[in-house]
């Protein structure tokens, strides 16, 4: 494992501009639940199916029960030694983007300061209606009203069959150019687009950094696949470039 780390380490002390890609393995030693983990479901239900538009529309109290429990659990979750590495990488100027598809704010209760949420944030809401966008101090207690239209409130959040803010993806796509390596945190690599956001790099010459405690498909093209957990991994990775 140590090679591993020493070759990582090696690419990473060559790299003009490094970004991130982080999914819910990351904030797995926070103890949040990953997506499809053993404890992904979530009252039997499958957060694929809950996480639709279609599921709201039918449902919306069930969906907002859903993300009230999420806010619950994850408001009392806390960064973990993974989250804090990166954020010390961006103070020491080398690592340049995080790029989640985290919606636990996480990354940014570690001081990361340069993050985009490309799936959203779990505290924000939009209006089903009008243009209101606002953050909840805490968990909802039942469904939201939008205070300016009083029709219902709804995460804002990127769900399943929803494309990804435009803006944010401006950004996105502009640090994967710059990037010539990329390190992947804990994620299925499954989710598109984000899954191909490596192969980006990849293709313009880049080089890919997985770190993941199992294999994806991500695995066969990356350059370096550290094994382990990422709470773990990450400041070995840290000690290896002091
Ligand atoms: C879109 C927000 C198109 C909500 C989420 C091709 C192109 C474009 C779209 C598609 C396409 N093919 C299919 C699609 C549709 C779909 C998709 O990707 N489907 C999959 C099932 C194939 N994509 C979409 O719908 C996207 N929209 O592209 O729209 C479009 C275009 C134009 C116009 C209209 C539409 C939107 C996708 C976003 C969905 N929203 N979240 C919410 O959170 O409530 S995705 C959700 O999954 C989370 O954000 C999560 O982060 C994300 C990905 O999962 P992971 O982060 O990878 O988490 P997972 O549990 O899967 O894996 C955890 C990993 O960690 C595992 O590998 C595990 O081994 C590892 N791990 C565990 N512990 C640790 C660890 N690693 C390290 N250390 C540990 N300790």
């Amino acid at each position: 494992m140590n090679e591993r780390i020493e070759e990582a380490a090696e690419i990473i002390r060559r790299t003009e501009y490094l970004v991130a890609l982080t999914g819910a393995g990351i904030s797995k030693e926070s103890d949040v639940p990953t997506f499809r983990g053993e404890n992904g479901l979530w009252r039997n239900y499958n957060p694929m199916v809950l996480a639709t538009p279609q599921a709201f529309a039918e449902n919306p109290k069930l969906v907002w029960e859903w993300y009230t429990w999420r806010q619950g659990l994850i408001g009392n979750c806390d960064p973990n030694p993974g989250h804090d590495v990166l954020s010390k990488w961006e103070k020491q100027g080398f690592l340049r983007t995080v790029i989640t598809q985290n919606v636990d704010g996480l990354h940014r209760r570690a001081n990361s300061e340069n993050v985009l949420e490309v799936h959203g944030n779990l505290w924000a809401v939009k209006c089903t209606k009008c243009a209101y966008r606002s953050r909840l101090s805490e968990p909802a207690d039942g469904i939201p009203i939008c205070p300016k239209c009083e029709s219902y409130l709804r995460p804002d959040v990127v769900w399943f069959g929803e494309s990804l803010d435009q803006e944010i993806m401006r950004s996105v796509y502009l640090e994967l150019d710059n990037a010539d390596c990329i390190i992947v945190v804990g994620t299925s690599a499954l989710i598109q687009p984000a899954a191909s956001f490596p192969l980006i790099v990849k293709q313009h010459g880049g080089k890919i950094i997985e770190m993941n405690i199992e294999q994806t498909p991500l695995t066969q093209h990356a350059d370096v696949h550290i094994s382990g957990p990422s709470g773990v991994m990450l400041p070995k990775l840290d000690s290896a470039l002091e």
